[in-house]
Parts: structure tokens; C-alpha cells; sequence
């Protein structure tokens, strides 16, 4: 999370703010009434511009903060082609309900690189570095590994299972996906149920190895952050739907599996697990299939 550096002033009559980034590298830019008892309202106006040599569209909006309102958001996706460690230029002008300016909100914050993925219903599986391609394979492939070395820190794996039939073609989806790091497994089933080596764990939110792995249950979702790898996974079991996030570059171009490499070019990312890159999608598939777990 990115905080504003902004220091509000005790009862003031100004705005704070919140950046964070959300599923699929979108960023929030939360705005927060300071002293919520003041009885006016606070008019926005914002720019989102990028610092670079390149001009780039800039985000622009308005709202207002009601009384009784404390908090309003805008949430906006910079183009994936420019998230490389970018700078942002958050400009707010924030005026009373007589139109006088009483604060200018000038935040720069940085977007590092950010790649996002899925393995969801058709078209199926979008890789992090944007290949859509549906695939409708069987039983437990990995989806997202560590792939810098043999011994991988992290592996993601999803099973796969057929959809209630449809016509004559078979049609698959993601039932479960499967996260092991070191020596914990933590599984996220169909009805969004956590599991951690094999045992359901029922609070809403927990952590596992000093931090590195966090769990958050929400209503239709589970949040799942491997900090090392700054890999995030949004699961939405009834939906079979995962979204990953990875921004660490540790980690960029050094990874692999149905989800790709993530090193910013789609075309390398049908590369089978035996390092070869191939046109068909069955062989890539087949390749990440993991025989030795079954169905
Ligand atoms: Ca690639």
C-alpha cells in the first residue's frame, strides 16, 4: 500500500488519501474526509497524470464528500504497456460548497510493474503477459511457479474438471487451486473454504510464515498474498474464477506454467514445461498437466 505523506491538521477541512492496487493492476485512489463532523460538503476535483517523457491521457473526474460521507473512490487501470516502476502525478483541488479552494492536494506516487493473469471461464486463461487462449484440459496443471531455479519457492496448481455438459464438445473449469510454499500447503476450494495442509481454517483472516503468506475471506472471495514474490491471487470459488497479480521483479520473466513467463512478450508464453515454445495449445497444456497428482 501506498500512503499520502499528508499530515492532516486537527479538525481541518481537508481530504486525506489512500493509493492501493487492486485486482488486475487497477489502482484505487480512495479520498477520506478528515474531520467528519463538519457539516459541508467537500467538492473534488483530481488529475492523474504520468510523469515520463511520453504524454500519456490523464485520469480526470470530480466528486463530492457529503456530509456524512467519509470516504469516495476512483479507481482507475494505467495501460499495462507503461506500468514499468511508473510515476504518477495525483493532482486534487479541493473546494467548499462556495467554490473556494481550501486545499491542494499535489501527490506523486509510484505504480511498480504489475502483470495480472487468469484462469477463469471462457475464453479460460489469460497469461500475465495478456495471451488469451482457451484450453479445456483435465485434472491438476500449474498455473503459476517459481521457475528460476529446480527447487521452486512457490507453486500455484488448479484442477481442473469438466462443466456440465453442453453440447458434445467437453468445456472445463478451475475447481481448485492449490498454493504450496516450503512446507504448507493451503488449498481454496469450490465454496471458497481455505485449507491449510489438509485442515479448514475458518477465520477470516490469517497469516503463515511470519507473515510471507496471508489469507483474507471475504463474502464471495479469498485474497491470497505471497509476499516474497509480491504474487496475489483473488479466488472466486463458485465463479471458478482466479485472478493473479505479480509485481516483484524478482520474480518477472521467472516464472512459468499455463499463466506464462511474465516478461512483457505474449509471444514466448506457450513455452512447455521441458522449455520448448510451441503453436498448440493442447501440447503447451498437456505439458503443465501434472500427472503424478491425478484427478
Ligand atoms: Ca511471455
Amino acid at each position: 500500500m501506498l500512503r499520502s505523506g499528508n499530515v492532516p491538521k486537527a479538525n481541518a477541512l481537508h481530504v486525506d488519501l489512500n493509493i492501493t492496487h487492486q485486482k488486475n493492476c487497477s489502482v484505487l485512489v480512495e479520498f477520506l474526509r478528515v474531520n467528519v463532523t463538519d457539516p459541508r460538503t467537500l467538492l473534488l476535483n483530481y488529475s492523474i497524470v504520468q510523469i515520463g517523457e511520453d504524454p500519456v491521457g490523464a485520469h480526470n473526474g470530480t466528486g463530492s464528500l457529503d456530509p456524512g460521507i467519509t470516504t469516495i473512490g476512483t479507481l482507475f487501470t494505467p495501460d499495462p504497456v507503461l506500468i514499468v516502476n511508473t510515476t504518477f502525478v495525483l493532482l486534487t483541488y479541493v473546494v467548499n460548497n462556495d467554490k473556494v479552494p481550501i486545499q491542494v492536494i499535489n501527490k506523486t506516487f509510484d505504480v511498480p510493474r504489475c502483470l495480472s493473469a487468469s484462469a477463469k471461464r471462457d475464453p479460460h486463461l489469460t497469461t500475465f503477459d495478456g495471451r488469451h487462449f482457451g484450453y479445456q484440459g483435465l485434472c491438476w496443471h500449474t498455473l503459476v511457479k517459481d521457475c528460476r531455479n529446480v527447487n521452486p519457492r512457490f507453486e500455484v496448481t488448479g484442477k481442473f474438471e469438466p462443466r456440465e455438459m453442453e453440447g458434445p464438445e467437453l468445456r472445463s473449469r478451475t475447481t481448485q487451486v492449490n498454493v504450496r510454499m516450503d512446507d504448507h500447503l493451503i488449498s481454496l476450494t469450490r465454496d471458497n473454504h481455505v485449507l491449510v495442509n489438509g485442515r479448514a481454517v475458518y477465520t477470516p483472516k490469517f497469516r503463515i510464515d511470519d507473515d510471507n503468506i496471508k489469507v483474507y475471506r471475504q463474502a464471495d472471495h479469498v485474497t491470497f498474498k505471497l509476499s516474497e514474490a509480491e504474487l496475489v491471487l483473488e479466488w472466486y470459488g463458485r465463479d471458478h474464477s482466479l485472478y493473479a497479480t505479480l509485481t516483484s521483479a524478482d520474480y518477472i520473466g521467472k516464472v512459468c506454467g499455463l499463466l506464462g513467463n511474465a516478461d512483457g512478450d505474449a509471444r514466448n508464453d506457450f513455452t512447455k514445461r521441458d522449455g520448448d515454445i510451441t503453436k498448440d495449445v493442447v501440447e503447451f497444456g498437456e505439458s503443465w498437466r501434472i500427472s503424478e497428482l491425478g484427478c
